[in-house]
């Protein structure tokens, strides 16, 4: 299974890990690094300097590359920035709006971006700035996203750009992988299922949410914010959709009320207060698993779909 994206990126599966906030830490990325795909930490992790821990954690249980991600509109996205640079981290991706203000120090210091975006508008500018490949994530994801979902998007996106296409949004098994290679793209990103990888370190409330979701059972609120997020319907997703509603709710109210409540699903399980970001192959996340099991199932079921059309 070569493609651009694996030579690219020197993995030998092109599977990459979604840089879920509170979630993608060291244990995660580097069991999926170790499995042959590209494992990634958030960014948002407890500050920038728990970033830097992750990262050198990382460094110690696996020899393969790793990446970071870093969610632009985060407060400590400027400080990770440079610590990507000094840590010597091989590939960056991006979330949540353009990084074209780090792109010359990332690429002088020779670190391979990948931003995902959300439109092919967006994925133009990207690729004219030095971007070396582009995560085109659909709104079947999980977390922040976009208005297109995958189908329409990666295709859309695979026309506008030369560099290689990863898709993202709804993907989840070796079908979403085989669909993904039909839509053009050479690789996928995947958070929801690795929410329940053996090696994800969130709370079990978290991951028992996720196998117990069906596609139905996630909801998207934050729209009046401009910041739309999906996660399972829960007390949270309820009592933020109400807030929104409310005509005398405040922006900064609203705002308010969201801060801090990925924190509280994902480390501390808070079933009333917790936001548990999960995107919409939750319906498909139903065992909990090794990495290496995820992605090798991954592959397979892929190849067998492929060879049985391949004519
Ligand atoms: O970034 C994500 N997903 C995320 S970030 C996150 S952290 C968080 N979010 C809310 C509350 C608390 C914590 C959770 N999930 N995905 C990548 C992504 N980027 N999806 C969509 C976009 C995007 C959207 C607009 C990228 C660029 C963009 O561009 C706007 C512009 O500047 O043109």
């Amino acid at each position: 299974m070569k493609t651009r994206i694996t030579d690219l990126l020197h993995i030998e599966y092109p599977i990459i890990q979604g840089g879920m906030a509170w979630v993608a830490d060291a244990s995660l990325a580097s069991a999926v690094s170790n499995a042959g795909g590209l494992g990634i930490i958030s960014s948002i992790y407890g500050g920038a300097e728990a970033v830097r821990e992750e990262i050198r954690k990382c460094k110690k249980l696996t020899d393969k590359p790793f990446g970071v991600n870093i969610m632009l509109q985060d407060r400590f996205a400027e400080e990770v920035a440079k610590i990507v640079i000094e840590e010597k981290v091989p590939v960056v991706t991006t979330g949540a709006g353009s990084p074209a203000k780090y792109m010359p120090a990332w690429l002088e210091a020779g670190i391979k971006v990948i931003p995902v975006v959300a439109a092919a508008a967006l994925a133009i500018r990207m690729e004219r700035i030095g971007a070396c490949a582009i995560i085109a994530e659909g709104a079947e994801s999980g977390g922040h996203i976009g208005e297109m979902n995958t189908m329409a998007l990666v295709p859309q996106i695979c026309d506008a750009v030369s560099v290689p296409v990863i898709a993202a949004g709804g993907i989840a098994d070796g079908r979403g992988l085989a669909a993904a290679f039909m839509l053009g793209a050479e690789a996928v990103q995947c958070g929801t299922c690795f929410l329940v990888a053996e090696e994800c370190t969130i709370h079990d409330n978290y991951k028992q949410k996720v196998l117990k979701a069906a596609g139905t059972d996630t909801a998207v609120t934050g729209k009046t914010l401009g910041h739309p997020v999906r996660a399972i319907k829960s007390p949270f997703t309820r009592n933020f959709a109400e807030l929104e509603k409310n005509p005398n709710s405040t922006p900064e109210e609203i705002m308010a009320f969201g801060a801090g409540s990925l924190r509280k699903a994902a480390r501390e399980g808070n079933e009333a207060e917790g936001s548990f970001m999960a995107g919409q192959s939750a319906g498909l996340a139903n065992s909990i698993r090794p990495a290496k099991e995820i992605i090798d199932n991954m592959v397979h079921q892929a190849e067998e779909i492929m060879a049985k059309f391949a004519l």
